[in-house]
């Protein structure tokens, strides 16, 4: 506009200074974000190849903790542990182990928020969160610890699928699961698994497992099928989709025993849908798993307790069968509670992840003698608003909804949303220092690929707000300080505009990151009404779309982008966050949304590294420009991890491709004989027989 001014001379540039001045003031102009504060105390990985991690290799001997011997093979109740293993067991190199090689016994105490539903994550159920999950079921690859991995050399880790194969035209994957493995039941670990996992879970549109993997998260048209016991094989419409293999890891491909599951799936059996879901409640024992640990006790708001698994099929260079840790136990409590707990010993783990814990725990894990040491990750912790973009019936809104939704689509009104936001005041509020970052929304500052100069941010100024809000045509009309939706809007017509915003009452952050957006909102004349929602609710409700906006703590994709890379953008009915398929089972893609789709699909099948940067660039200008989500704030977490516990990786994010939960390799942390304490509550034994009420067995 202002080229266009000055072309009109001497009396158009009177006019045009001031009116450039009255524009310039209410005008939206993006520009770069500015830098994040320098964060000093972020540790660094040292960084090796998977290579120098792993293998899979038979070694000539095998060992496994004393009593098992005694108390369990030697009376004929377990076979020798040479039995119990994979033809090629996983083996963790002790080059790579920060301590070494391990010495077995002890127990991590977790404290979570969440609250079991049960053990079917293959139907959705929630294990509470917090680890529970991520040390139960493991994945056909993994990528946790892909923090370690140097950036040249980065790929998913083989994990149940030990290896694959790329056809010559990259549209066949013949991927090879690891021989010989065994559930914690001591049954076969095989590609039926791996079968019924895809056919009647993730392709029966009936369930929907747990971290929302659909058929489309591994492409359209994509087909699975099994070659042999050890081999199934993927067919793919893009030619070399790689990023798939990423999505195979957690939340996306981790396979539950069909030996246990399928009498319990209605195609076969007389059971609804229902039935199947909740099939194996938190109160079944000793559920089958391929992870280090079973679940052997559960205690209804008090405590899950997990003992070692005899089958676990990975050893380190000295045949010693993992885990060190004979037991994990999770507290079922707050998010809050962990930091504390952590912070005073009385647990050993946590996320530090809230930020209004940050100064508290800081101090008290300043003290040498305190009992948890405290390291800090990189800034990859990300609040964001999220609106709901479907105008075509997502979530089945009554006419005020439709309205916000038409609103959300329109570029103006979100130009005004985003110009309404003093991240700066918003971050401090939270904590203040060098912690918080503003953050525009999309990549992260300070991941792998994003461009500073391909990031659009448009700064705090209301004045430019309350004129976008116009533009986008809604004026106060009955002079209550809210502006109302136009006369003309079907069902409410100049009623005030009241948004609804979603956010998780676990989370201190959430809640604070709320009020602050509603107090915001106000000063511009929107009333956005808060809509907290707790437990094991809230992922059900993000996913029905029952929703205006939600703060959302943004997931690993705008981290790393490689991991779940199809959910950056509608690739497919539901894939994105906050724009999924309508009534008619389609996505009503914006037209800039179209770019982006066509952006990530093409990332997708793309090889060559300085191309995928080029695309990365694109992806993030245009969701940057067009506000297609709302970023707020970005910090770093901290581990916090009891100072008795030997292996911790250097470095380890709390979230990057996953949750330290994974990023640890937890099936390797031990702790040294002298600092062993007698926190185990079932030790010395053993997994039972699964079963409702059945429990650890001593031999
Ligand atoms: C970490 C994580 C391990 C889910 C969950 C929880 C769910 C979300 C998210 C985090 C918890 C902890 O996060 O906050 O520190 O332990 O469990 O799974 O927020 O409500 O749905 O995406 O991972």
């Amino acid at each position: 506009m202002s080229k266009h001014l000055l072309k009109l001379g001497g009396a158009g540039l009177l006019i045009s200074v001031s009116a450039m001045a009255a524009l310039a003031a209410d005008t939206v102009a993006g520009k770069a974000p500015p830098d994040p504060p320098k964060f000093e105390a972020q540790q660094t990985p040292k960084f090796v190849t998977i290579g120098d991690i792993m293998e899979y290799k038979a070694l000539a001997a095998y060992h496994e903790p004393d009593w098992v011997t005694q108390q369990f093979v030697a009376t004929g109740k377990l076979p020798p542990v040479k039995d119990r293993l994979p033809k090629e067991p996983l083996v963790y190199k002790t080059s790579n182990m920060p301590d070494g090689v391990g010495v077995y016994g002890d127990v991590m105490r977790h404290v979570i928020g969440g609250r079991p539903q049960g053990w079917n994550y293959a139907a959705g159920q929630i294990q509470g969160w917090g680890g529970v999950d991520i040390g139960m079921f493991e994945c056909l690859t993994r990528t946790g610890p892909l923090f370690e991995i140097k950036a040249s050399a980065l790929e998913p880790m083989p994990n149940l699928a030990k290896s694959w194969d790329w056809s010559p035209d990259g549209h066949v994957l013949t991927m090879h699961l690891i021989e010989g493995a065994k559930w914690s039941d001591g049954q076969p670990f095989t590609a039926d698994d791996v079968m019924f996992y895809w056919d009647d879970n993730i392709k029966d549109p009936n369930v929907k497992p747990l971290n929302s993997a659909g058929p489309d998260s591994f492409g359209v048209g994509t087909t699975l099928e099994k070659v042999d016991d050890y081999t199934v094989k993927w067919t793919f419409k893009e030619a070399f989709p790689k990023q798939y293999l990423y999505t195979m890891a957690y939340g996306g491909f981790c396979p539950l025993p069909a030996h246990i599951l399928k009498s319990q799936h209605p195609k076969y059996s007389k059971n609804t849908y229902d039935q199947y879901q909740n099939a194996f409640p938190p109160n079944f024992m000793d559920f089958p798993v391929m992870g280090a640990w079973v679940p052997v006790e559960y205690r209804p708001d008090d405590i899950i307790v997990m003992r070692r698994n005899p089958y676990y099929w990975k050893v380190d260079e000295k045949g010693n069968q993992l885990p060190y840790l004979d037991e994990m136990t999770y507290k079922l409590s707050t998010w809050a509670d962990r930091d504390v707990q952590a912070v005073a010993g009385t647990g050993d783990f946590s996320n530090l992840e809230q930020a209004e814990s940050y100064v508290e725990a800081l101090k008290r894990s300043a003290d040498p003698s305190a009992p948890a040491r405290l390291a800090f990750g990189a800034r990859t912790i990300g609040y964001s608003i999220y609106l709901n973009l479907s105008g075509n019936g997502w979530g089945e809104p009554d006419a005020r909804a439709e309205a916000v939704r038409n609103l959300n689509r329109n570029l103006d009104f979100r130009l005004a949303v985003t110009s309404a936001l003093d991240r700066q005041h918003l971050g401090e509020s939270l904590v203040k220092g060098p912690f918080t970052a503003i953050y525009p929304g999309g990549l992260y500052a300070g991941t792998a690929f994003y461009d500073k100069a391909s990031t659009v941010y448009y700064p705090f100024n209301v004045a430019v707000a309350k004129a976008e809000l116009a533009k986008a045509g809604l004026k106060d009309t009955d002079g209550n300080g809210i502006v109302n939706f136009p006369a003309d809007t079907p069902g409410v017509g100049g009623q005030d505009v009241s948004i609804t915003l979603l956010a998780d009452a676990d989370y201190q952050t959430d809640k604070s990151l709320a009020e602050g957006v509603i107090a915001s909102m106000e000063a511009i004349g929107l009333h956005v009404i808060e809509n907290l929602v707790g437990g094991t609710n809230i992922t059900g409700v993000q996913n029905s779309g029952k929703w205006d906006w939600q703060i959302f703590r943004n997931q690993s994709e705008l981290i790393s982008v490689v991991q779940n890379t199809a959910n950056l953008a509608p690739t497919g009915p539901q894939t994105s966050w906050f724009h999924r398929a309508g009534k008619d089972g389609t996505v009503d893609l914006l037209p800039f949304e179209k770019d982006l789709v066509d952006v990530i699909n093409k990332f997708i099948g793309e090889t060559d590294a300085g191309k995928r940067v080029d695309l990365m660039k694109k992806y993030q200008k245009i969701y940057t420009e067009n506000v297609y989500a709302v970023g707020l704030t970005q910090y770093p977490g901290a581990l916090i991890i009891n100072k008795r516990f030997a292996n911790i990786p250097a470095g380890a994010p709390i979230f990057m491709f996953n949750w330290a939960e994974d990023n640890i390799f937890r099936e390797r942390v031990f702790v040294p004989k002298d600092k062993q304490q007698n926190y185990e509550l079932h030790p010395k034994t053993l997994p039972g027989a699964p079963g409702l009420g059945n429990g650890p067995v001593s031999g």
